[in-house]
């Protein structure tokens, strides 16, 4: 067996059970698709994810993309191009994608439980085929002439990237000193070096590379908002045909050597310094870059939520597995009786607490991206939520940087739990579990910090949206808590979930003293800013401790009524019950520490530290 171990079913009951995809098909919103066909192509996806898909794994990180700086080239693994053209011929890439372009239309969290597969077996084969989603979000931003170049980007199988980074550029993009400047034939000249693209160059894997660049055009102003995007191609292309010429003046002119996600070629870019104009074209002849870009961006943050996830779920299978096999010492009752049968480690109770910890996370977070995924239709939306199409966009916009921030911290934190499931075993190459570990560091770095995920997540999808989206999903989570149907079984879990809606709206209500403080004091935004990762992590736990319940409550129901996989369902309530009872109670310590924060650090002289 390969290293990834996809978990099928519970996408399935997430889906099935909790999200109503039934319903959702029911209403004809997506065409003729049906559940039948929905299972099948999750069970097809699994089987090819977790198969030829998964098996350069680890081939691909000892021997990763190799740079020729003489050619500006990066030539990958023939193992990885041989996953990756699999994965791209199965066609997947069309679910959910606009018809305009060929794709087929789908819910969007049908589309992200299929990436959840290739994500967890191998996440980079997923960032060199970014091609046709590019393609899709430049087709809703381009103008009539960019439309069709997306259409030829999808038929042609073109790569893509997002640029946006700089040596002095990184969290913060307003920094960017790449120049634009306009030519008398309405393209653009790019000049300037970008930093870390993922993945600028693929040898030739693709006939032609879209690069997504942001650049500040003469005389524009400073920070983000004088960025505008550009489309700058690999090749000059024919406009009608797509058919490729000359290169243009962008050039790959170094590549990182990186911790993990090896796989993925980091490259520094360069844009017309070789003697070539790098020619652009802007994006939808408008200079709107950053908010244009934030589209590429929301999808990023989402799919980099949802590798992180996946890679916890594979970890905690993959130690679920070994566990079940290692035998080592006696059963905790026999401590004392050195002739006493050895156990399997699944008997020590440090190794179930560990095993029930990484499931908790492991499928609350899979609940988690699943709901933000449900709130990007608002057909789906309006049966999973009773949101309207404004409320749908704004609850997932508020969801993202808990995808994101709460999805990478919790991963690379539980995935250490995973390594030591295995004990001395986890450290060696023997088994995928180091590597999760190295590949999954990322998550938390790139597509914005964590630190800049809760400040996203306090200043614009909290206090900016006045409240309104956590509003709405505090409504539900009071309607769950206080529903005149609740199953009594859930009782405690219910309690504790209450005292922690009240511990979250106490340090929000913290949070906002020092907002409104601020307009007089603006060190009181320090205060916000020692406190916003925490507060992004509590909410988080509540939302998971939340979906977690919900899940215990559709199982007990399911049991009542006589389900099969009883195993599964039984699961089902004792992660619930486990993380209601030994995570949700830590919020009281955060919001008791928010609660009597201050900001002295910020005055103590950095030689102190
Ligand atoms: C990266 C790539 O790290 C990682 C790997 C990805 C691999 C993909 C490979 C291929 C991709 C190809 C493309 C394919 C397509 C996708 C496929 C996905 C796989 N929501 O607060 P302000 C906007 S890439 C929406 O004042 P500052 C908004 O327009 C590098 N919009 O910001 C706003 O104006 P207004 C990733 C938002 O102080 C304007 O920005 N780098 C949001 O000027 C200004 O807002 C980062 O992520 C939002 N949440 O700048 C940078 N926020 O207010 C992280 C802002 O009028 N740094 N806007 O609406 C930040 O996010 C900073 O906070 C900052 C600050 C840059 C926004
Ligand atoms: P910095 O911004 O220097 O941050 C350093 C530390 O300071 C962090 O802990 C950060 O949280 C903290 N910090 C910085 N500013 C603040 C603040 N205002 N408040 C609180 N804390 C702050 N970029 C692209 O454009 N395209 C890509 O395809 C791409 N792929 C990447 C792939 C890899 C492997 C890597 C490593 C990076 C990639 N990036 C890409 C860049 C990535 O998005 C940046 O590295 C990231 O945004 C952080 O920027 P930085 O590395 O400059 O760190």
């Amino acid at each position: 067996m390969g290293h990834y171990r996809s978990n099928v079913r519970d996408l399935e009951f997430n889906l099935f059970e909790s999200l109503r995809l039934g319903d959702v098909l029911a209403t004809g919103t997506f065409g003729d698709l049906d559940s039948d066909t929905v299972r099948e192509i999750l069970t097809e996806a699994a089987r090819l994810a977790e198969g030829p898909i998964a098996d350069p794994f680890a081939d691909a990180d000892r021997n990763p993309p190799v740079f020729d700086p003489a050619s500006h080239s990066v030539e990958l693994p023939a193992s990885l191009v041989k996953a990756i053209k699999t994965w791209h011929e199965a066609e997947y890439f069309r679910i959910g994608l606009d018809p305009a372009i060929g794709g087929e239309p789908a819910p969007s969290m049908l589309g992200w439980a299929i990436k959840e597969l290739i994500l967890g077996a191998q996440p980079t084969a997923y960032m060199y085929l970014a091609g046709p989603k590019g393609a899709d979000i430049f087709h809703g931003i381009g103008n009539e002439q960019q439309k069709h170049w997306a259409k030829l980007a999808v038929d042609r199988n073109w790569g893509a990237t997002m640029v946006l980074t700089e040596p002095d550029a990184g969290s913060d993009v307003g920094s960017g000193r790449t120049k634009a400047t306009e030519q008398p034939d309405g393209t653009w000249h790019i000049d300037g070096v970008k930093r870390f693209i993922t993945p600028a160059d693929s040898g030739d894997l693709f006939e032609n590379i879209m690069h997504m660049v942001l650049a500040r055009p003469e005389g524009a102003g400073p920070g983000t908002k004088g960025l505008s995007l550009f489309l700058v191609p690999k090749y000059h292309f024919d406009p009608e045909t797509g058919e490729p010429g000359e290169r243009n003046g962008v050039f790959v002119t170094g590549v990182e050597h990186k911790m993990g996600i090896k796989a993925s070629a980091t490259c520094e870019l360069t844009f017309g310094q070789h003697g070539t104009p790098a020619v652009g074209w802007l994006v939808g002849d408008v200079h709107d870059g950053i908010a244009q870009m934030f589209r590429v961006i929301e999808e990023a943050r989402m799919m980099v939520g949802t590798k992180a996830i996946a890679t916890l779920s594979t970890g905690y299978l993959n130690a679920l597995d070994y566990a079940k096999q290692r035998e080592q010492g006696a059963d905790m009752t026999q401590m004392t009786n050195k002739d006493a049968p050895r156990v399997t480690i699944t008997h020590h109770p440090d190794v179930r607490r560990s095993l029930m910890l990484q499931k908790c996370y492991a499928e609350g977070l899979r609940a988690v991206y699943l709901y933000t995924a449900a709130h990007q239709d608002p057909a789906v939306a309006a049966i999973v939520s009773g949101a309207d199409e404004q409320m749908a966009a704004r609850v997932n916009d508020f969801l993202l940087p808990i995808v994101k921030g709460v999805g990478s911290e919790r991963a690379y934190q539980l995935l250490s739990e995973s390594l030591q499931v295995l004990g001395g075993s986890g450290f060696l190459q023997d088994y995928p579990v180091e590597q999760y570990i190295r590949d999954a560091k990322i998550d938390s770095l790139y597509e914005g910090t964590t630190a800049i995920q809760s400040q996203d997540f306090f200043f614009r999808k909290i206090a900016r949206d006045q409240g309104v989206a956590i509003g709405h999903i505090a409504g539900q989570i009071a309607a769950f808590v206080d529903s005149p149907d609740a199953d009594e079984r859930l009782a405690e879990g219910r309690e504790r979930l209450r005292a922690a809606l009240e511990d979250v709206q106490a340090i929000l209500g913290v949070m906002f003293g020092h907002l409104m403080g601020a307009k007089d004091e603006p060190a009181n935004l320090y205060t916000i800013g020692l406190g916003s990762v925490r507060l992004l992590m509590a909410v988080g736990d509540l939302i998971i401790g939340w979906q977690l319940l919900r899940h215990a409550e559709i199982a007990h129901a399911a049991i009542d009524a006589g389900a099969r996989d009883t195993a599964f369902y039984e699961g089902k309530i004792a992660s619930a019950r486990f993380f209601a009872a030994n995570v949700l109670p830590m919020i009281s310590a955060t919001r008791s520490v928010l609660a009597s924060l201050d900001s002295t650090i910020m005055e103590l002289d950095e030689a102190a530290f």
